[in-house]
């Protein structure tokens, strides 16, 4: 029955998408594996418009209680569906949890938001990136390369896989979409390739949605390139 199920509305050609469903994995919570697909706008549809009025995925759907955002989401969960093996996810110590919650707030507000402006023409517009804002993101990778210590284990926040890793690994399979080269930042670099290897679920919850996002952003640009090139030809008074 619906309204009894926990349901999960997804894309995987989405970043945060991709972070959630890593921590519902990990958390082996089971879900309905709902697709929203953005290409075809479902996420526009009434019923969708409904559930979330921002129209945006993930949403999570738990026995009609419904939640965006994807670190709401995995906050969320951890607080309900941790077990004593997979409370370091989300730890209830508070100065834990704060440093936790501290790296999802960087991810939000400066790191996935700096990839977002940077290549904003590029993911809407099929343009290359903005470079006036190029210095946002090198600085907030500079930031995050500093936060990280592998000396003391190889996770974001020392020996303990948290949500944290979910989140800013999400930011990082967009710049792996993106194709942009992030390996001068050598902390950052190693930490994504260590947990990328050790995570059983990565490749089921990013690769494919990697390379959805790869073909979309090729496409966009591809059709920018042929309506220049027509363009080109019309102003040249060149056949069609
Ligand atoms: N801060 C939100 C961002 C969600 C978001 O913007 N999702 C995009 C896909 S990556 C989306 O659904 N866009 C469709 C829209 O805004 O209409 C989160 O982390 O969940």
């Amino acid at each position: 029955m619906a309204w009894l199920s926990t349901e999960f509305y997804f894309y995987k050609g989405s970043a945060p998408c991709r972070s959630v469903w890593m921590c519902i994995k990990a958390l082996k919570v089971d879900v309905e594996e709902k697709t929203v697909d953005l290409l075809k706008c479902d996420n526009k549809r009434p019923w969708f418009v409904r559930l979330n009025p921002q129209h945006t995925v993930p949403v999570l759907s738990d026995q009609g209680y419904v939640l965006w955002e994807s670190r709401a989401i995995m906050q969320y969960l951890c607080n309900k569906y941790a077990t004593e093996e997979t409370q370091h996810l989300y730890p209830t110590d508070p100065e834990q949890r704060g440093r936790v919650d501290r790296m999802l707030f960087f991810d939000m507000g400066t790191f996935y938001q700096a990839i977002k402006e940077y290549f904003a023409p590029k993911l809407y517009n099929g343009l290359p990136p903005d470079p006036d804002k190029e210095n946002m993101l090198k600085q907030s990778l500079d930031y995050l390369d500093n936060f990280i210590d592998l000396d003391q284990g190889n996770y974001l926040l020392g020996d303990k896989l948290t949500i944290a890793d979910f989140a800013l690994l999400g930011s990082i399979t967009e710049l792996d979409a993106l194709e942009y080269n992030y390996k001068c930042y050598g902390e950052v670099y190693k930490w994504s390739l260590k947990v990328k290897q050790e995570l059983p679920y990565y490749k089921k919850c990013c690769t494919e949605g990697i390379e959805m996002q790869k073909t979309r952003i090729k496409a966009l640009a591809d059709e920018v390139r042929k309506a220049e090139e027509k363009a080109r030809k019309a102003s040249i008074g060149g056949k069609k």
